[in-house]
């Protein structure tokens, strides 16, 4: 029996909705607290992740407030260590698979999406690069997809770990929000979704549908959020 999660976290954040998408597919009990990132608490860093990110879990320990920590809870940091937790707590979930060869499956296409498409993304959206990288590194993932279904077939931790990344480019692009030049980003949308990629619009699709990421994704919020934060950064 898994003991008390709390999972701090914040709706802007692709990392942290990873993590709650993974408490949502293992029907997990847990406390989420949302990490107001402009302004975090001055006990955040020293009582819960040194690293003053989010996500992160206090596992275990007496009941208290989220706010007041114990000292006697595990602290445990990085997203992708955060949802292979959650499998390992949960191994009924599904999200990651008992066969050896589908979970190698799982992380080789995990590792394409952080070396490629997540570099590539934030390069061309914060920094306004070459979209064709972005292009590339879409096609590169859109090679490891099966012809239908998830990334592995079912759902599993790779398409947790690009999912809350694909919802915020679709925020960024369909509202012009970026670095990139204004008016590209609906047209880079539709390329994304279309023509030669017909079959990562199909898996997005896929994604955006299912109950763990609706419940974990706040659209009007990200966007909102999106605009206040990024929205001078065409000007800079
Ligand atoms: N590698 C980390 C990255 C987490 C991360 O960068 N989180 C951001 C928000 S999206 C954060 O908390 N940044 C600290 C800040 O904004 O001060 C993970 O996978 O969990």
């Amino acid at each position: 029996m898994p003991e008390r999660i709390t999972l701090y976290t914040a709706k802007i954040c692709p990392f942290a909705q990873r993590a709650e998408i993974a408490l949502a597919e293992a029907k997990a009990e847990f406390t989420p607290f949302q990490i107001d990132l402009s302004n975090k608490p001055e006990w955040y860093a020293p009582k819960v992740n040194p690293a003053s990110k989010v996500p992160a879990i206090a596992y275990g320990g007496p009941e208290v407030p989220p706010d007041q920590p114990s000292p006697e809870s595990v602290k445990l940091a990085e997203s992708l260590v955060l949802v292979e937790f959650v499998a390992d707590l949960f191994p009924d979930s599904g999200i990651l698979s008992a066969d050896p060869v589908t979970r190698a499956q799982t992380r080789f296409f995990i590792e394409g999406v952080s070396s490629k498409l997540i570099p590539a993304w934030y390069a061309y959206f914060l920094r306004g690069a070459s979209v064709d990288d972005l292009y590339a590194a879409a096609e590169y993932v859109q090679s490891l997809l099966p012809a239908e279904g998830f990334a592995v077939g079912t759902f599993s931790a790779a398409d947790i770990a690009i999912a809350p990344f694909l919802a915020r480019a679709r925020v960024s692009l369909v509202n012009e929000i970026g670095k990139y030049p204004e008016g590209d980003g609906k047209k880079v949308w539709e390329a994304l979704n279309t023509g030669k990629f017909a079959r990562l619009g199909k898996y997005t699709e896929d994604l955006f549908a299912r109950e763990s990421f609706k419940s974990t994704f706040d659209e009007d919020y990200v966007t909102k959020a999106f605009s206040a934060r990024f929205a001078d950064l065409r000007s800079k």
